[in-house]
């Protein structure tokens, strides 16, 4: 019987909902918000975490949207193991300068210590591109395009953050090899801008495509690409990447063809990634101080039926409503929580705290005037829908929650956004916690000008995007280059 007094023992308390707040401390909120929304637990190894069904559906809804796009770019996918010997992995100095103490290493198994050490793959370059030395004969086996969604380990120092920074994470990693630069350059482009599509049609996050400095570029690559974004707490963030490797992996790894032109010639490769910390800066940029915000389009669960009923006499009534309405609206993947015990106060907290980005509550009078009372996650706001219209109406009011998250991300970002044309200005933009836009004149003392005076905030990217620059902040020397500056992850 859920009568008022009954379900008073599910009161949303301190104990269950947010307490901290994101505006005053924003970490303790993050990782209130994950826990309390049960989309990640901890397990005894530190930076390694459980992803719960909520966070694991996030990522199938990437990955089927990513699977769709690269397929018809003609990739396929492939599982190659995650073993790799100590000799293989090192193979391409420049891959591991840097890296080695994020390895991770088997030295034996049972009793017996292994002849050779067996790394945990921190990437999969070394472990692919042996197999494509000895798969890539003739022009005619190119281009070569795999991706595989797996899991990698770095043994990271900096403390971990779920999602963002954690030893073990699961990514797509996509490998490909062609016949020429030209083919090699377009499809770096084509997954940064698929990425980019990831983050705002699917995710609501606005980002920057640019390109990286030459410092902060993979070592491995000729060049690298990125997708960036800027967090409410004031850090910028790296979303995704996409390198062109150039011939360096091809050299190392002896991946030659013979061309059209009788010649034999190194095949050209890019690799590219995309990893769970996308759901961490959903969550991150989303959420608010009564818990996670899912976008409509990721969410598993587009709406929660609850019953409102305070006397035995009208339950029936009530619950056979509600039933009706969770069949009629299956396509939505419904929850109906119909449990006893609960007020529906409670249950309001509840699925808030858990991001459904709809409400549709039900009570007697509504029953009376064929109506329901749709509730929106992100604003809070209420309405009365007609039965008979809740079909069309649901819909559209999904697709307003998934836009005006955007929209709202879009306003932080922009009204966090200022310029800088000197140090001072520089520094004083750092520490108000802003996203900068900048020019750089190109050198790498400059860059590191920046990261030693403003806190260790770097050039997150230098975006396609242009914008108008003022000289070098550093050097004061004419910028040849428009670059975003913030303190980042
Ligand atoms: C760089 C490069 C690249 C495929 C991506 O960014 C997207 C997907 N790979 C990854 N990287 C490493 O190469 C690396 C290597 C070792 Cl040995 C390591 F321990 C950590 C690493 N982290 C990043």
């Amino acid at each position: 019987m859920a009568t008022k007094e009954k379900g008073s023992i599910g009161t949303a308390g301190s104990d269950i909902g947010i307490t901290a707040k994101k505006e005053n401390n924003f970490s303790e909120w993050y990782t209130q918000v994950i826990s309390k929304s049960e989309l990640i637990d901890y397990s005894s190894v530190s930076g390694s975490y459980i992803i719960k069904p909520a966070a694991f559906n996030i990522w199938e809804s990437i990955q089927q949207y990513l699977n769709l796009r690269i397929k018809k770019l003609g990739v396929s996918n492939a599982y190659f193991p995650m073993l790799i010997p100590e000799s293989l992995l090192k193979k391409e100095a420049k891959h591991i300068a840097g890296f080695s103490p994020e390895v991770a290493w088997v030295t034996e198994a049972g009793n017996s210590k292994l002849n050779e050490r067996l790394a945990i793959r921190p990437t999969s370059e070394t472990i692919m591109y042996e197999a494509y030395s000895r798969w890539i004969r003739s022009y005619k086996d190119l281009p070569l395009k795999l991706n595989q969604f797996n899991n990698v380990v770095r043994w990271e120092f900096n403390n971990p953050i779920p999602f963002l920074r954690s030893r073990e994470f699961l990514w797509q990693e996509g490998h490909t090899a062609f016949a020429t630069k030209e083919e090699a350059d377009k499809e770096v482009i084509d997954i940064l801008n698929i990425y980019a599509e990831v983050y705002e049609k699917l995710l609501a996050i606005p980002v920057f495509k640019g390109k990286k400095t030459e410092s902060e570029k993979f070592a491995g690559a000729d060049y690298t690409t990125s997708i960036e974004t800027f967090l409410p707490n004031g850090k910028g963030i790296q979303c995704a990447t996409s390198h062109s490797l150039g011939q360096n992996f091809s050299k190392s790894f002896n991946i030659n063809f013979l061309d059209k032109d009788e010649k034999t010639k190194y095949v050209w490769q890019n690799s590219w990634g995309l990893s769970t910390r996308s759901i961490g800066i959903t969550i991150m940029q989303h959420s608010d101080n009564k818990g996670a915000i899912i976008p409509p389009r990721v969410a598993k669960n587009k709406l929660v039926i609850i019953p409102i009923y305070f006397e035995e006499k009208e339950k029936n009534k009530v619950l056979s409503a509600c039933k009706k309405l969770f069949i009629q609206l299956e396509e939505f993947n419904p929850i109906l929580d119909d449990r006893e015990g609960y007020t529906p106060g409670w249950k309001f907290n509840n699925w808030e705290l858990k991001g459904i980005p709809l409400r549709i509550e039900i009570g007697p009078k509504d029953i009376k005037s064929s109506q329901a009372i749709l509730a929106r996650r992100d604003t809070q706001e209420k309405q009365a829908v007609k039965l008979s219209q809740l079909k069309k109406k649901i819909p559209e009011l999904l697709e307003n929650i998934q836009s005006n998250l955007y929209k709202k991300a879009a306003k932080i970002i922009k009204d966090n956004t200022v310029e800088a044309s000197s140090l001072n200005q520089l520094v004083k933009a750092i520490k108000d916690k802003k996203l900068i836009k900048a020019g750089w004149c190109g050198k790498e003392s400059c860059e590191s000008i920046i990261k030693d005076k403003a806190e260790g905030a770097k050039i997150l990217n230098i975006p396609f995007k242009k914008h108008k620059i003022s000289d070098c902040p550093a050097c004061n020397k004419k910028a040849l280059h428009p670059v975003l500056i913030a303190k980042s992850y």
